[in-house]
């Protein structure tokens, strides 16, 4: 069994981060290591979390680590919540080792075009400093506009997407899948982009009328979790997009406020019957 380590925050209350990373990660068949950056009561949609920043004990617990020998064969970073942390774990992914882990970072800064609550052009620059080091990074719009300092786009062409992953994969990762893209009314989903291939590659699935707190986490884990049971890029984020769609439908009929998050703890039997069926008909996975 493959083994990831996933570095993000812990919020208590209200699905995302880690209380998302985790159990579909873990659901997906990969063993999760979780290293929480901070503790909250709730994640920040909610007014008045309480904070317990934990930047200081990453170092000594990442050294407790190395002391056991322990390796890692992917790293998924997400929500960071400050510049020290950011720096901190790029100090982290930096020192992981040869062969260096595979690196997913998702820059979760914001969206709609805004930071979300806290962050300002410093936590961007850190950002940007880490997602020059990944294998594949995974920002939404809002994210991919900050990260390379052009204004952001309420709508996009493909053509115009094609350029955002360049300029996002010049920053330095190898490979970049935009995401919350929406190519024709009613669809929506993600552009892919391979720079050393130079290959792109688009998704789409039908656009349901909701949008819940922790969606990019879901996605993201999903993605994680793909790769490592095998699956190629496009296929993770095929299934990643559909599954997220799937899981907002299910969750859009539950009369509950958005910020308590996605439902999809009834939907993960239905993520693992598609993640095996693209297994057993794809070339890249090892069955
Ligand atoms: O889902 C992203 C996220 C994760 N963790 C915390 C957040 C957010 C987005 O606002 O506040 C604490």
């Amino acid at each position: 069994m493959k083994r990831i380590l996933t570095i993000q925050d812990i919020s208590c209350l209200g699905k995302c981060s880690l209380t998302i990373a985790l159990p579909v990660l873990s659901a997906i068949g990969v063993e999760t290591v979780i290293l929480p950056t901070a503790l909250l009561s709730t994640h920040t949609m909610f007014k008045d979390a309480v904070i317990t920043d934990l930047a200081d004990r990453l170092m000594p617990i990442v050294a407790h680590w190395k002391k056991e020998g322990i390796r890692f064969d992917a790293v998924y970073t997400g929500y960071l919540g400050n510049p020290k942390v950011v720096q901190t774990v790029t100090e982290v992914v930096g020192e992981s080792g040869d062969p260096a882990p595979f690196l997913l970072v998702d820059p979760v800064m914001g969206d709609h075009g805004r930071l979300y609550q806290g962050f300002d052009d410093n936590y961007v620059k850190k950002n940007r400093d880490l997602c020059a080091m990944a294998d594949l990074i995974l920002p939404n719009l809002t994210e991919a506009a900050f990260l390379t300092g052009t204004s952001y786009p309420e709508s996009c062409s493909a053509e115009e997407v094609q350029c955002l992953l360049k300029a996002l994969t010049e920053l330095g990762a190898k490979k970049a899948v935009l995401t919350g893209i929406s190519l024709k009314r009613g669809e929506t989903g993600a552009m892919g982009y391979d720079r050393e291939s130079q290959q792109f590659f688009s998704v789409q699935v039908p656009q349901v009328p909701a949008a819940y707190h922790g969606t990019g986490d879901l996605f993201a884990s999903v993605t994680a979790g793909s790769l490592l049971r095998g699956l190629s890029l496009e296929e993770a984020t095929e299934l990643a997009a559909r599954y997220t769609a799937y899981t907002i439908e299910v969750t859009r009929h539950n009369g509950r406020e958005k910020r308590f998050g996605l439902d999809f703890e009834k939907t993960i039997p239905q993520l693992l019957t598609w993640l095996e069926e693209i297994r057993s008909q794809s070339s890249a996975a090892v069955k």
